[in-house]
């Protein structure tokens, strides 16, 4: 028997603005919810004193019927860089170790940072069209390198769970900052 919950449900998204309609919640990210993200914690106070820009908006939809748990999270990034590190999100990793991840780059381009609790590190390029696969136990944070506002589609299960601590923590192995111009990786003095 089907619950009142248990009907499809379809969003339209605008590739032109990178939102969808109609949105449930709408998470607003600036940089005093990164603080401890950015590596130079001078800069970042700095430009705090004076204000709080915004880095990125997560739209979500939430698809819970009585037998699952989806979610559609859209990512909007802004382009610009706190000192000289590129805008990127504060990741984070699953709590639950069997929950993998879908990524859709639909606009802009960047960098998908991966690592595992052991350290193991991958970047991956990405390009507008670029979709990754995100398998559990990879912390995952998304870089834009670009002039342009990066989105990305993601889909999970929300029963995945959001753990923030390890990035707080120690970070991600290497930073992406701004050299001469080009986008360039940099091992990060935080991780040990
Ligand atoms: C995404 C992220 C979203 C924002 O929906 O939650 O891009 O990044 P942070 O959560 O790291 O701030 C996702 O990976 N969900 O699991
Ligand atoms: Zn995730």
């Amino acid at each position: 028997m089907l619950q009142e919950n248990d009907y499809p449900i379809s969003v339209q998204f605008d590739f032109a603005s990178g939102t969808f309609d109609p949105v449930q919640i709408r998470d607003d990210r600036k940089l005093s919810d990164l603080q401890m993200m950015f590596h130079d914690p001078i800069i970042v106070n700095n430009i705090l004193a004076n204000a709080d820009p915004l880095i990125y908006e997560i739209w979500y939809h939430p698809f819970q019927t009585s037998r699952s748990d989806m979610a559609l999270g859209v990512t909007r990034l802004l382009p610009g860089k706190i000192g000289d590190e590129y805008h990127m999100t504060k990741g984070h990793i699953h709590e639950r170790d069997d929950q993998p991840e879908i990524y859709f780059c639909v606009r802009g381009e960047g960098y998908l940072l991966l690592q595992t609790i052991d350290g193991e590190f991958r970047a991956e390029r990405w390009t507008t069209g670029t979709i990754s696969h995100i398998p559990p136990m990879w912390a995952h944070r998304v870089v834009n390198t670009g002039d342009d506002l990066l989105v990305f589609v993601a889909s999970y299960h929300l029963s995945a769970g959001h753990d923030y601590r390890p990035i707080i923590e120690k970070g991600f192995r290497k930073l992406l900052v701004d050299r001469d111009g080009q986008p360039t990786f940099v091992e990060s003095q935080r991780w040990t």
